[in-house]
């Protein structure tokens, strides 16, 4: 099997698993498994809400575990999908939790 002159990655990604096949040094695939069933919804519960937005609010200021699904490349906290998690997260997470803002980012979309 030929090596890849450059490797394929998965969009947006630095943790997402993937496996790369190359045809020759200038022809590689890569199949990714990326799924996130749970940004925003901190607490896992299946339902973004209060308890998510203050869930987001301690991992934002208080240093709180930002869980991370182990096919997801972005923390269940980071719903702008920009690699942290900050008062940006907490202000979309309560539009989306309160107001009919758009759902949290999906990082396997590039
Ligand atoms: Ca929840
Ligand atoms: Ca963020």
């Amino acid at each position: 099997m030929a090596t890849c002159s450059n490797q394929p990655t998965c969009p947006g990604s630095a943790t997402c698993t993937g496996t790369a096949t190359c045809q020759n040094a200038a022809t590689c695939s890569i199949q990714c498994l990326c799924s996130c069933p749970h940004q925003g919804d901190i607490n896992g519960d299946g339902l973004i809400d209060v308890f998510d937005v203050i869930g987001v609010i301690g991992i934002a200021f208080s240093g709180d575990l930002d869980a991370q699904d182990p096919t997801c490349p972005r923390t269940r906290g980071d719903v702008t999908n920009d690699g942290v998690t900050d008062v940006f997260d907490v202000i979309y997470l309560i539009a989306t939790a309160f107001s009919g803002g758009a759902d949290p980012v999906n990082p396997c979309v590039p």
